[in-house]
């Protein structure tokens, strides 16, 4: 007979925390998000903790390079999508390995034969008013001038003019050459009164931009994430079925944690290329696995050898493989269980193999929800497909800025999709993936420092400073359906929702 779960399986939303007793220490700045990463024996540190509990969905919409630069920034790490060309892939990785923090490939350039009319679309386009002038129009081109605004006035001068006549040209341009570090390119731009810096190769190519905004906001990231070599690290997704290839080229283009992507990670398959890596690398790749929903799946990953371990089946906010397949899990329900058998191995074998929560984060109070519940840390998809940093587009919808944002087993990504436990990519007939807007809400760093200043705060009030310390202490409680109207505005009509009144007097 069929074995049924006795409990329900409960979301994100069916639980609160209770307060326990806080501190004077309790303090959100005291608060240290630290967390570990990959497995690691008891006593010892992890190969690599993340400086906060957050990492980016391996999707196309979500994980590229530049989200990958923008979340190690802030402490969190990036899975990039494997649902490309390896090439691609290791590009990505590679570019973010090669990323130094400050020096920007310009992605505004124009050629000198180009016209005022071309500046002024280039400029609404990328929204950028410094572009340098190259040979072949591109970022790395011979440096032939820059046009910024103070080149040329809209007002005075005629749309067909040509760039190589207004442009400030190289002659007068202050450069500096490609071995110059951070520290020196902010003092050649202040000691010069420069808003930019060209940086060139010995052959006057251009390599990259150095912005004096950008040293700022450099110097303000205390939690970045960087390897032994002062590098951004970075994740890449693989499947598996080419592992034996993609593997290879994502380690030699420096990734530093790869993580295996699939849906139903109860199976051969994940054994064999968790067994693969270990019988050519050992122990130093690191590699997560995933996704599982109970004691079982986590049993079978852990003891196949991954050093960190996915949660969740159906919850993502554009899977619907539930509703297809009829299989998955309540996020929170998995999540609980998972942790539980996490802690139980860890005391039989020493060993601590981090666990994350993937998918299902709607509110941010999810995400304190999913570390009181055990999590590690957690995946997110919805979450960063809203900022600019991801790759996806901006459009209008109905007047509201969105960003598109699609499954990783929906028809638009399906030609590389994972849906299909190990077979061939060809033959899927249906869709567990959607196609969709989600509302855009500008830049990672402003939202993430919100959401983290709130998981904070909850953290204070369970009397926390470290994560592990919130799961020693947290208290969950199961909400009733009254409770949850309760713990929203309600029994009074919000002004904002409400803007049409008369004064009466
Ligand atoms: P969310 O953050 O709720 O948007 O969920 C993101 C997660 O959803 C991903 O990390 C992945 O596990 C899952 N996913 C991605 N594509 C699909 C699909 O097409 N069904 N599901």
């Amino acid at each position: 007979m069929a074995y049924i779960f006795e409990e329900p399986s409960r979301t994100f939303n069916a639980y609160l925390l209770v307060p326990g007793y806080s501190s004077s220490e309790n303090r959100p700045e005291n608060v240290s998000l630290k967390t570990p990463l990959v497995k690691f024996k008891k006593g010892e540190e992890p190969a690599i903790s993340l400086n906060i509990p957050m990492v980016s969905a391996i999707m196309q919409a979500v994980s590229d390079d530049g989200m990958s630069v923008a979340l190690a920034t802030e402490g969190g790490m990036s899975f990039i999508y494997g649902s490309q060309t390896i090439e691609d892939e290791a590009a990505m990785v590679a570019r973010v390995k090669d990323y130094k923090a400050g020096f920007v490939t310009s992605d505004s350039n124009l050629s000198p034969d180009m016209t005022l009319a071309d500046v002024v679309a280039l400029k609404e386009q990328t929204g950028h008013s410094t572009m340098p002038v190259t040979s072949d129009g591109t970022g790395h081109g011979k440096l032939l001038g820059v046009v910024t605004e103070r080149d040329y006035r809209l007002s005075r001068m005629s749309m067909d003019e040509i760039v190589r006549d207004f442009m400030t040209p190289r002659e007068k341009l202050i450069v500096a050459p490609a071995d110059t570090t951070l520290k020196k390119a902010n003092d050649i731009i202040w000691d010069n009164k420069l808003n930019s810096l060209p940086i060139v190769d010995e052959n006057d190519n251009l390599v990259y931009m150095v912005f004096r905004k950008d040293y700022d906001s450099h110097k303000s990231n205390p939690n970045e994430m960087l390897d032994a070599h002062k590098r951004y690290m970075v994740g890449a997704g693989i499947n598996t079925r080419d592992y034996a290839e993609r593997v290879p080229a994502l380690v030699e283009a420096g990734v530093d944690c790869l993580c295996i992507d699939s849906s139903e990670g109860f199976s051969e398959w994940q054994a064999l290329t968790l067994k693969w890596i270990r019988d050519h690398y050992g122990d130093s790749v690191k590699v997560g696995a995933g996704n599982v929903v109970d004691r079982d799946g986590f049993r079978f990953l852990a003891e196949a050898g991954a050093d960190f371990i996915k949660i969740g089946i159906g919850g993502g906010s554009i899977c619907i493989t539930r509703e297809q397949k009829g299989i998955g899990r309540g996020q929170a329900t998995a999540t609980i269980e998972v942790a539980k058998a996490r802690d139980e191995y860890f005391e039989e074998t020493g060993i601590y193999i981090p666990i994350c929560s993937d998918g299902g984060i709607v509110y941010d109070t999810h995400i304190t929800l999913a570390l009181a519940m055990g999590a590690d840390f957690v995946m997110l998809g919805r979450y960063f497909a809203r900022f600019d940093e991801a790759p996806n587009n901006r459009v209008m919808v109905n007047g509201s800025y969105m960003k598109e944002y699609w499954g990783e087993g929906s028809a638009r990504a399906r030609n590389w999709q994972r849906y299909d436990l190990g077979g061939q990519k060809k033959g899927m007939t249906f869709e567990e993936g959607v196609d969709s807007y989600v509302p855009y809400a500008g830049s990672l760093k402003d939202n993430v420092n919100v959401t983290l200043s709130k998981v904070k705060s909850t953290m204070c009030n369970c009397g926390a400073l470290t994560i592990p310390e919130f799961q020693d202490k947290a208290k969950l409680t199961v909400v009733s359906a009254t409770s949850i109207v309760e713990g929203g505005a309600h029994d009074v009509l919000q002004k904002d929702k409400n803007p049409y009144v008369t004064n009466v007097g």
